[in-house]
């Protein structure tokens, strides 16, 4: 597979590239690309270095597939031109994710909606796709009627300057500033930019992907996303209430058996998902999941994973992997 990686110098980019040599991929030829800031720069891939190429020398080369992670903008500029030369694109960016034409991809859950015709493929939201692997096959057995999400997201899923604007706080030097705020010994209820409606962009993401990705427009969701100072993933409060009421060690039951689902549920014991453990993992890991004694039907559960791995880059080399697998590119 000829496959280029756009915004490969990001940390998304960066940890798209490990997940690629991981999964052992089959890439016969990388192109790395990147702004025009970058072009020229080397990045590595399995051991060798290559050459950070510009937009329009990687549509050139016509690759057959393209991920995408360099913001929305650029997404919504290049994709399509990528398209027109035959490669499909897989798209992090929220540019494309609720276009009617476009489909959200979580392959837990619905890669097997794509087509050949898919040429554009979105990548969902990080907080989104942790939460959707755990709450479908709940779905399937209890139908979820209402879900509420509160999130504690770790500074990675800003980028490097979120980063680095934690790291120079902690090293007590005035630097980068990537929050309205300090962040580091802070939390800020403030994900994206703030709506209308006094939700935030990100808060709507999780509302509006997760009936899309699930295909259940019925399914009602509200959420509170904030940022920690924290590194390793993003955290979340799950409330989910159910048409049915169901039995609790079914449930565990089923998020054990869950593809891509880890369980780490021994509160005796101090086991619960975390976002040290949880860093550099591609699976989504499940916690703390009791009974809401204050409603019917209705269950807490604690949902970790790394933002950068399920949440962005694992998630699109999984969708990577069907197209080879089902020979769609
Ligand atoms: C965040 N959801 O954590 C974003 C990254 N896509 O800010």
């Amino acid at each position: 597979m000829r496959i280029a990686v756009v915004g490969a110098t990001g940390l998304v980019g960066g940890e798209i590239l490990k997940v690629l040599k991981e999964r052992k991929f089959p890439v016969t030829e990388l192109i790395p690309v990147a702004s025009e800031k970058s072009v020229g720069s080397q990045v590595e891939f399995d051991g060798k270095h290559y050459t950070v190429t510009s937009m329009d020398e990687a549509i050139a080369l016509k690759p057959q597939i393209a991920i995408f992670s360099a913001g929305g903008g650029t997404s919504l500029q290049h994709a399509p031109r990528f398209a027109e030369v035959g490669t499909t694109v897989i798209d992090n960016s929220s540019a494309w994710r609720m276009h009617p034409d476009k489909k959200l991809v979580v392959p837990e859950i619905n890669a097997h909606t794509l087509t050949k015709e898919d040429k554009i493929i979105a990548n969902p939201n990080c907080s989104t796709i942790q939460m959707v692997v755990v709450l479908n096959p709940l779905h399937k057995k209890y139908k979820i009627k209402r879900v509420v999400v509160s999130t504690y997201q770790s500074v990675t899923g800003t980028g490097k300057k979120a980063v680095d604007q934690l790291m120079d706080e902690r090293a007590g030097i005035e630097g980068a500033k990537a929050y309205p705020h300090k962040i580091d010994l802070n939390v800020l209820p403030h994900i994206d930019v703030f709506l209308e409606n006094g939700y935030t962009k990100e808060e709507m993401k999780m509302v509006n992907e997760t009936k899309k990705i699930m295909g259940d427009d019925s399914i009602k969701v509200t959420s509170t996303t904030v940022r920690i100072p924290v590194m390793g993933g993003h955290s979340e409060s799950v409330n989910i209430e159910f048409e049915q009421d169901f039995d609790l060690a079914e449930v565990r039951n089923i998020v054990a058996h869950t593809e891509g689902v880890i369980l780490q549920d021994d509160p005796q014991n101090n086991i619960y998902p975390m976002p040290m453990n949880a860093h550099g993992r591609d699976e989504v890991f499940v916690g703390r999941i009791r009974r809401d004694e204050s409603q019917a039907n209705s269950l807490n559960l604690w949902i970790v994973a790394d933002n950068l791995r399920k949440g962005a880059a694992t998630n699109a080399v999984q969708i990577a992997e069907y197209l080879v697998k089902n020979k769609l590119v």
